[in-house]
């Protein structure tokens, strides 16, 4: 049993004081946030969504579940951000329009605001002209689109296009990811760059701005 095995048993079960009192614990060892993400977090919601594509799981325990993440995210998001280093651009994020998933954009927004980014979060549910109005506004770098469910895919293409529209996607990078996303899909949509989780969405976002 490795050093995440208690905190990843705590989301599954949605036992949200338990994996706070855990991630408590792992940090205060020292435990690395960001291995906390991806051995601890990430497989501990994968292993929900086998739950719930087994019918094990419904969305009650789906919902709690979440909390217990998200309750873990509000002790990680200030390790994330501190260690990281001076601002280096600005990138816009957002859950598409239809898809209420947020737990792994918040933790990419975290990881981008520790890897130097400023962030403007529009949440969830973005419909493509609120991207767009907050592009024109901030004048940001980089939108970077998140979807969860393949039948919010489609509005990816549709965001990209309002930009396109709008007659300034010349003027920014689009970065997109999110479970059902793959490369060759984020290429079929015309996007600039596919972050395949929070870590990696660091390292692209500074390549999509040529650091
Ligand atoms: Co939903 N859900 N859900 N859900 N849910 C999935 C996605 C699903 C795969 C479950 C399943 O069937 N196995 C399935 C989608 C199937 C499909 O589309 N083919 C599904 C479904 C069906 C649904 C509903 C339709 C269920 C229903 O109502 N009948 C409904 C839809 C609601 C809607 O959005 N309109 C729904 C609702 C929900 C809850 C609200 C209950 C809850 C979300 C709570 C919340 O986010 N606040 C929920 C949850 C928790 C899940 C699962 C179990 C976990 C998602 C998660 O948080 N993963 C999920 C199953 C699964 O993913 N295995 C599932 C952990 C997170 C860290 O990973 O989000 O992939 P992820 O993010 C990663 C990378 O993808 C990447 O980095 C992150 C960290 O490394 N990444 C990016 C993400 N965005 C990025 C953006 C980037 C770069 C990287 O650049 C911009």
């Amino acid at each position: 049993m490795d050093d995440l095995a208690s905190l990843r048993e705590a989301i599954v079960n949605g036992n949200a004081s338990a994996a706070v009192a855990e991630t408590r614990k792992i940090l205060a060892e020292g435990t690395d946030a960001v291995r906390v993400v991806s051995e601890g977090i990430s497989p501990a919601m994968a292993e929900v969504g086998r739950l719930f594509e087994e019918c094990e799981y419904f969305v009650p325990e789906l919902l709690i579940s979440a909390r217990a993440t998200k309750e873990v995210f509000q002790l990680l998001r200030p390790v994330l951000v501190e260690t990281g280093a001076k601002p280096k651009g600005h990138i816009i994020l957002g859950t598409v329009q239809g898809d209420l998933h947020d737990i792994g954009k918040n933790l990419v927004a975290a990881m981008l605001e520790g890897g130097g980014f400023e962030v403007t979060d529009l949440g969830v549910d973005v419909p493509p002209q609120k991207f767009v109005a907050a592009a024109s506004e901030t004048r940001a770098e980089i939108v970077g689109l998140s979807a969860l469910l393949t039948t919010t895919l489609p509005a990816m293409r549709s965001t990209i296009d309002a930009f396109g529209s709008a007659g300034i996607r010349d003027q920014i990078k689009v970065m997109v990811g999110g479970a059902p996303v793959t490369k060759s899909y984020a290429e079929s949509i015309g996007a600039d760059a596919y972050g395949e989780n929070a870590a990696v969405s660091v390292q692209v976002a500074l390549r999509l701005i040529g650091a």
